[in-house]
Formats: structure tokens, sequence, C-alpha cells
């Protein structure tokens, strides 16, 4: 045998989705592990769904079923499978007092919470970007959670809190990998799942989005529909060697701004003059992340998303996300 030392082992740098959340409860001595559990829930939902989206074309999981949504929208089979995915297993979670989702028109009070108890409400998009599916392009699932207000009499009163109450907040984005990116207040953290142990395993602690970037993130075929000052930001990019990079899926494009830079613009239109993306399940998940990572998330000109007091849980609102310095950038023009 050679009396060479090898390599110094590498120990502990492993840690999986389940691992790391146990560790992060550990920090709070109050906790009871309900929100682990449900979190839980939301990984197991991220394996069901991404072994849905693989089968697109294989099995009959595309295309229409017929019905709208709560937004008018055609919803394709691939948004119903995914909802009842979510549905049931975070039904299933003790801790889940309220569900509601883009797919259903009203929340779903599944418990009503004791003296003494703590529940949650959670908020999901259960498969946004969905028409790329037809074209094998990326999608997403986005989740919000909050603490449940027993007090409230009303279910939506519980759920109509400002993004920055949510607990926690993530995305799961169904691409060549498929990827839990998380927040639950302290930083922002991403995993992959490694098909071949069926768990994801972190690949980012504590993620830094880049303080700037030459890239911008918006479906510019409307940009004649665009509020005056986002032309003047699209003109200033222009002239000044910008890259422009366009998922059509929030999940996939917010994504690459935190790994890479840049910024997301949903501005309103003259379309849709609040914005197209919902505030409560789109919106703030996205905005805790990314202010998780270092950067900004606004709205307009001085106004936090995560600060917008809700008024309904389908609500949309204009969206600026991204690299603090280009979130600066786009605002100077407003
Ligand atoms: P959806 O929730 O109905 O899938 O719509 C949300 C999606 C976002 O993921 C994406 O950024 C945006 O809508 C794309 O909209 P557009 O086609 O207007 O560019
Ligand atoms: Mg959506």
């Amino acid at each position: 045998m050679s009396s060479t030392p090898g390599p110094t082992p590498v120990v502990g740098d492993l840690v999986t989705l389940q691992g790391h959340i146990l560790a992060q409860q550990s920090h709070y001595p109050e906790a009871t592990g309900t929100l682990s559990w449900i979190l839980s829930a939301l990984s197991i939902s991220a394996k069901m769904i991404a072994a849905q989206v693989r089968r697109a074309r294989l099995a009959d999981v595309l295309g229409a079923v017929g019905t709208g949504n709560v937004q008018g929208e055609q919803q394709q089979k691939l948004d119903v499978i995914a909802n009842e995915i979510l549905l049931r297993t975070l039904g299933g979670r003790e801790g889940v007092a309220i569900v509601a989702s883009e797919e259903n028109e009203e929340p779903v009070i599944l418990r009503t919470e004791k003296e003494g108890e703590r529940k949650y409400c959670v908020l999901f998009d259960p498969l946004d970007g969905s028409s790329n599916l037809d074209v094998c392009g990326a999608v997403g699932t986005i989740f919000s959670i909050l603490r449940h207000d027993r007090r409230a009499t009303r279910a939506e009163d519980s759920l109509l809190q400002p993004g920055s109450r949510q607990v926690a907040a993530g995305y799961i984005l169904y691409g060549p990998s498929t990827v839990f990116t998380l927040s639950i207040g302290r930083g922002t953290d991403m995993f992959v799942l490694d098909p071949a142990i069926g768990a994801f395993v972190r690949v980012e602690q504590g993620l830094r989005i880049p303080a700037t970037a030459k890239s911008y993130s918006v479906n510019e075929g409307n940009r004649l529909a665009f509020p005056a000052g986002y032309q003047a930001y699209l003109d200033h990019a222009q002239r000044n060697g910008y890259s422009s990079r366009y998922a059509g899926a929030m999940v996939a494009d917010v994504h690459r701004i935190l790994l890479k830079g840049g910024v997301f613009l949903y501005p309103p239109t003259s379309k849709a003059p609040q914005g197209k993306l919902r505030l409560m399940y789109e919106a703030n998940p996205m905005a805790m992340l990314v202010e998780q990572a270092g950067g900004k998330a606004l709205s307009a000109p001085g106004r936090r998303i995560l600060d917008e007091q809700p008024t309904g849980i389908h609500q949309r609102t204009a969206v600026i996300i991204g690299s603090p310095g280009e979130v600066d950038q786009v605002i100077g023009h407003l």
C-alpha cells in the first residue's frame, strides 16, 4: 500500500431537502415540526408532478380539459392533475388549515384551529406556464405559506396578509432537472432532484443573486402597450448591449435571474392594467425568494411587492424583480 496521503475526504456536505428542513427547524426552539411536515408534503408533490410532466406526449396528460379556471383561462389537463396532487398531499397534513390555488375560485378550508395549535395556509400556482408543455418547455409550481389567523371569520380574511408575513415560499422548476428553491426566512436555498435516489440534494446554500447583469426578461411583443417608462428602459437596455431572455414561464425566468442576474418584468399593459401575474401565489413567493437572496422586488417605483396589502386572493400586480442594480435601472426610467 502506498503511504502517500490521498485528498482530504469531504465530510458532511451532502444535505437533502429533508435534512435541511430539520436543521432549519432547530433554529426555532418553539417549532413543533408542523411547518416541516407541510414542506415535506410539497416535496412529495414536486416529485409526483415532475413524474407527470416527464410523461407529456407519452401519456394522455396534454391538452385542454375544456373548462376555464377562475382567471377565465383554458385549463390544461396537467394544470388539473398538478392541482389535485397538491390538494391530496397537503390535504393530509394536520397543520394545513386552508389551501388556495390558481385553479380554484374559492379557498378550501380543510380544518379549523383549536386553542394552542398553530396552523398554516398554503397558496399555490400548481403549474405555472403550463402552455410551455406543448413544446417541451420549462414549467413550475409556486407556493406561499402564511400563518393561519384563527380570529378571522372568513377564510379570505385569514389569507389576505401582505407577502412580508410569509413564513416560507418557494418554487419547483421542471426543466432538464427538477429544482426546488426554498426560503424559510433565513436566506434562499436550492435543491436538485437526484432521480437515482429520489431525493432533493442541496446545491446552493444562502444563494446570492448577482448585483447586476445586462439581461432583461419581458414579453417584448407587448412593448407598445407598456407605460412609456418601461419603453424608455428597453431603449436604454438595447443601446447598451443587453441580452433579452424570456422563457414564457416566470419560474424559469426568475430561476435564471437568481443564478445569473438581470431583471424580470411584467408591466401593466393596456389589456391588463393591473399587470398579469397574481400577487399572492406568483409575485409574493418570488419576491421573498429574490429578496432573501439580496435582490429587489417592486410593483412600481417605491412599492415593494411584499408590502402590498392584498384585497383578493386572485389579485394581479405588475412585477419588477431581480438583481438590485437592474431593478434600480428600471425604476430610474419610470
Ligand atoms: P399562467 O399562470 O396562466 O401559466 O401564466 C403565468 C405566466 C408566467 O409564468 C409567465 O411569465 C407569463 O404568464 C407569460 O405571459 P405572456 O404569455 O403574456 O408573456
Ligand atoms: Mg401562473
